[in-house]
């Protein structure tokens, strides 16, 4: 498959103003007939021949301005179309088989309904079209079909006729008055029920909300119609950002590669994140709900009325609609909890991304299959990008900047480039060299040593950023670091300051009094980099305890912690981390945030979550994940031993919480199964107790599926009879409802059990498993790479595991098959007996015959 480059972009020889589409439907057999008004394009390099893209399809006829013509050629996928004069009507006809379409791209039938998706170039698989996202065009779309098999038929924009047919069928007909890219086409047609509601914009607008899911989903959306509403306010008043039309749908499918896609003013969206009631969703799942429909709805402003000029441009609307989403779920819930979830993410996904084989700038420059770059680096470090510009502008000057490039690039097809200029020009900012951090892949490191001097302290800070495939020497990148400085001695803590650094090296001298100030530094995660500083335990252990920014004692935490135990890992002698080798000092913290009244139980959590194993191998140049997992499962087991007790306690108190859905009880609901975590690594006869005491309780009217599967976690991870039974107790009780069966496999995967790698290989055979629904695939084989120790088991049988996954998924369905690749792809920052391991599984899977341009792709990068 051919290398498609950034730097060749050229505008399209024609324009499309106006499409007309009319879809004779059926399960396996769909008629479209596509009438494309086309006219050159006066901005292009001007050619008679019209390149129509086109997956899988044939011309069954083709009119131009209404007369046959068959001097059209195929060329490889595409149909190519010689016109004679400035504008015409193209008329092609296709047929397409709906229910054969495994890939989940275009037009598919999922349990009875058909549905589209479409990004990135999923249209083509439905008609011939240039698809691309620069070629904007207004859609009237008609639908006939059987009624009784269909009765409700959507698309997007404004209903504006239907009517019944002959023969039982029925029609309906859409009409989008936005010019839109073909990647934002949806069609839904289908037995749904729907949930109304309704908005009134700031301008006094009615818009018609509806969420449609089938009969058994019913009672299931009433979180993702408050989730849509208050979404809808709060752009207005954050971003002044006002919905456009007077329809605004969105439609649960059980199949579906993504999470959810914002097509315009219908939003096609995966179950996952639309049901949720107190007995099957978890606060986990409520949350994600809410942050989901919430991004798809602002992609309406940024990404649909503004959409990206290329694909290479995909952070355009990604990143900055991701930003988005994380403001607006900071002002529902908990602010700082809300950061550090999203720092989590970032660090525990993203840096490995970014430090191995797959690392790509922001805006790539080049690939193969743009699906494989829809990464947590286009995502969410895109988003932190654009947070940085918000932290340099502040929240007034940034909004400045926000309105000045919707207003100035409303209706167009942007690039990257565009949005930094409208920042610079709305927001003040000077952004010439912080337009590197678009281009430069990589995640800069930056070392801070304080010293005090005369008056003050003198910090000096450096940063490098290290060599990415196809990138060797890198420039410094502008890092803007908040900052302060706390007196250990006197408690005293320190202003805020925000320190731009912009060189390779840095000197500044701060004033302070007293001696030996204790830094606070990348307050609330300014800046997306590694913070190298040599700060002796006790105060990291100062900062854990006392810092006043949420974050800042975060770090401390992980800090303590990831020193303690990559030394274990090393092999060092303890004393360098104080008494017990650095546990007494962790205890000593967790003791203190266990006891602490000034934060409540959702920070508590956060601060109770000890760096996963990834994070930790991502610290070292090459990680043995065995003694990685042997290491912190240790510390966790003398923490459970060391702080029983107040463990003990914590459970007590968090389980005579209510079962509500405020702060309080969703907080309490968190320490429980963390404490719960502890035991289960110190006493685990104890903990078995408690977890099935937890998991009964949570049986009772009015218990919460977050305990539920809490529990249930725990005990999947023990030696216990009650583990057996109660995880047939949850298959039995939720055996009707797809999203919770996919918990009962994955709990089951990510469990801590000796044996979880074979219960994984047990559960592939399972009555309910198969990898043609991508959530369930996912819920079994995802949640098993995330189990580090299982998925590293020694002899290499994770790492087969998920290679024969890649191959038998790569036929079915591409794009969720090469996802499964960048586990594997780790091998070069793995022991040399595990990574030879795993580089032999990506050649196994390199050698197939036939593979998809999307794992090819995956598969070449990782080894190459
Ligand atoms: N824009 C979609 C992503 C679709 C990707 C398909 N390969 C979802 C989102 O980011 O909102
Ligand atoms: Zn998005």
């Amino acid at each position: 498959p051919p290398m498609i480059l950034r730097e060749d972009y050229r505008p399209f020889g024609w324009l499309v103003p106006n499409v007309r589409l009319d879809f004779t439907l059926g399960l396996a057999e769909t008629t479209v007939r596509a009438d494309l008004q086309v006219a050159r394009n006066p901005a292009a390099d001007s050619t008679p021949v019209l390149r129509l893209n086109g997956d899988g399809l044939n011309p069954l006829e083709v009119l131009v301005d209404g007369a046959v013509m068959n001097s059209w050629v195929m060329e490889g996928p595409d149909l190519l179309v010689t016109l004679p004069d400035d504008a015409h009507t193209v008329t092609i006809t296709t047929r397409i088989d709906p229910a054969a379409n495994s890939q989940l791209m275009g037009l598919y039938a999922s349990g009875g309904m058909l549905c589209t998706q479409c990004e990135a170039e999923g249209f083509r698989r439905i008609t011939f079209f240039p698809d691309r996202p620069d070629v904007l065009s207004t859609y009237r779309v008609r639908m006939t079909g059987p009624r009784a098999d269909f009765p409700v038929l959507l698309s997007n924009g404004d209903l504006v006729g239907s009517g019944d047919g002959a023969d039982g069928t029925h029609w309906a007909e859409w009409h989008d008055p936005w010019p839109k890219p073909s990647y934002l086409f949806a069609l839904v047609a289908g037995d749904l029920m729907v949930q109304r509601d309704s908005f009134t914009t700031m301008n006094g607008r009615e818009v018609d909300l509806g969420i449609y899911v089938r009969a058994e989903d019913e009672g299931r959306t009433d979180h993702a119609m408050q989730s849509l509403k208050r979404s809808m306010k709060w752009d207005e008043e954050v971003f002044g950002r006002e919905y456009d039309l007077g329809i605004f749908n969105i439609v649960a499918v059980s199949d579906f590669n993504m999470g959810a896609m914002e097509n315009k003013g219908l939003n096609v969206f995966n179950t996952k994140y639309v049901l949720a009631d107190p007995d099957t969703a978890t606060d986990g799942d409520y949350d994600a709900v809410e942050g989901v429909i919430a991004h798809e709805y602002f992609h309406n402003w940024s990404g649909n009325r503004i959409t990206c000029r290329d694909w290479f441009q995909l952070s355009l609307k990604e990143g900055f609609t991701v930003l988005r989403d994380q403001l607006f779920s900071q002002d529902m819930g908990s602010a700082p909890v809300k950061r550090i979830e999203d720092v989590r993410v970032l660090r525990s996904v993203q840096f490995p991304e970014d430090s191995g084989p797959l690392s790509h700038p922001i805006r790539p420059d080049s690939f193969r299959e743009i699906s494989n770059f829809y990464t947590a680096t286009v995502y969410n470090k895109g988003a932190e990008v654009i947070r940085m510009m918000r932290t340099m502008a502040g929240p007034e000057r940034f909004r400045a900047g926000c309105d000045l490039y919707f207003q100035r690039h409303d209706g167009e097809a942007a690039t990257c480039e565009d949005f930094v200029r409208a920042m610079e020009d709305g927001a003040g900012l000077d952004l010439r060299q912080f337009r590197r951090w678009y281009s430069q892949a990589g995640t800069p490191q930056v070392r801070v040593a304080v010293a005090s001097v005369e008056g003050g302290v003198e910090l000096t800070l450096s940063q490098t950023t290290p060599a990415t495939p196809g990138q060797e020497g890198k420039q410094a990148v502008p890092i803007p670091l908040k900052l302060a400085l706390h007196d250990r001695a006197t408690g005293t803590l320190g202003e805020e300051t925000l320190l731009m650094l912009t060189g390779a090296e840095q000197r500044v001298t701060l004033p302070h009094d007293g001696d030996a100030p204790v830094l606070s530094v990348n307050r609330g995660f300014s800046a997306p980099v590694v913070i190298r500083r040599d700060l002796a335990p006790d105060d990291l252990v100062f900062l854990a305890a006392r810092d006043d920014d949420p974050f800042a004692r975060y770090e401390a935490m992980q800090d303590l912690v990831v020193g303690h135990l990559l030394s274990a890992v090393r092999g060092e002698a303890p004393e360098k981390w104080g008494a017990e080798g650095g546990r007494a000092a962790i205890r000593d913290v967790l003791a203190t945030v266990l006891a602490d009244d000034g934060i409540d139980d959702l920070m508590r959590g956060e601060l109770l979550i000890l760096p996963g194993e990834t994070y930790l191998a991502e610290q070292l140049p090459v990680a043995d994940p065995g003694r990685i997992h042997t290491a912190r499962e240790a510390l966790k087991g003398w923490l459970g031993q060391a702080l029983e007790g107040e463990f003990l306690a914590l459970h007590h108190r968090a389980s005579r919480v209510g079962n509500g859905f405020d702060a309080e009880a969703k907080g309490a609901r968190k320490v429980k199964t963390q404490a719960l975590v502890f035991l289960a690594a110190g006493n685990p006869g104890l903990a078995a107790e408690l977890a099935t005491a937890q998991y009964d309780a949570s049986c009772e009217p009015g218990g919460t599926m977050t305990d539920r599967q809490g529990g249930l976690l725990v005990l999947a991870g023990l030696d216990s009879p009650a583990r057996t039974a109660r995880l047939l107790d949850f298959y039995n009780r939720h055996q009707d409802n797809p999203l919770v069966i996919d918990k009962w496999f994955s709990l089951q995967a990510q469990s801590l059990h000796r044996n979880a790698l074979a219960h994984v290989q047990a559960l592939a055979q399972h009555p309910d498993f198969t990898l043609r629904n991508p959530n369930r695939a996912r819920s079994l084989f995802m949640a098993f790479v995330g189990n580090a120790n299982a998925f590293h088991a020694p002899g290499g049988e994770g790492y087969r595991m998920i290679a024969d996954t890649v191959l038998a998924l790569d036929p079915l369905n591409p794009q969720t098959a090469a996802r499964f690749v960048p586990p594997l792809g780790r091998w070069r920052r793995i022991e040399p007996g595990r990574a030879a391991l795993m580089r032999e599984q990506l050649e196994r899977i390199a050698a197939a015959p036939r593979l998809s341009r999307d794992t090819f792709e995956q598969v070449s990068r990782s080894l190459g």
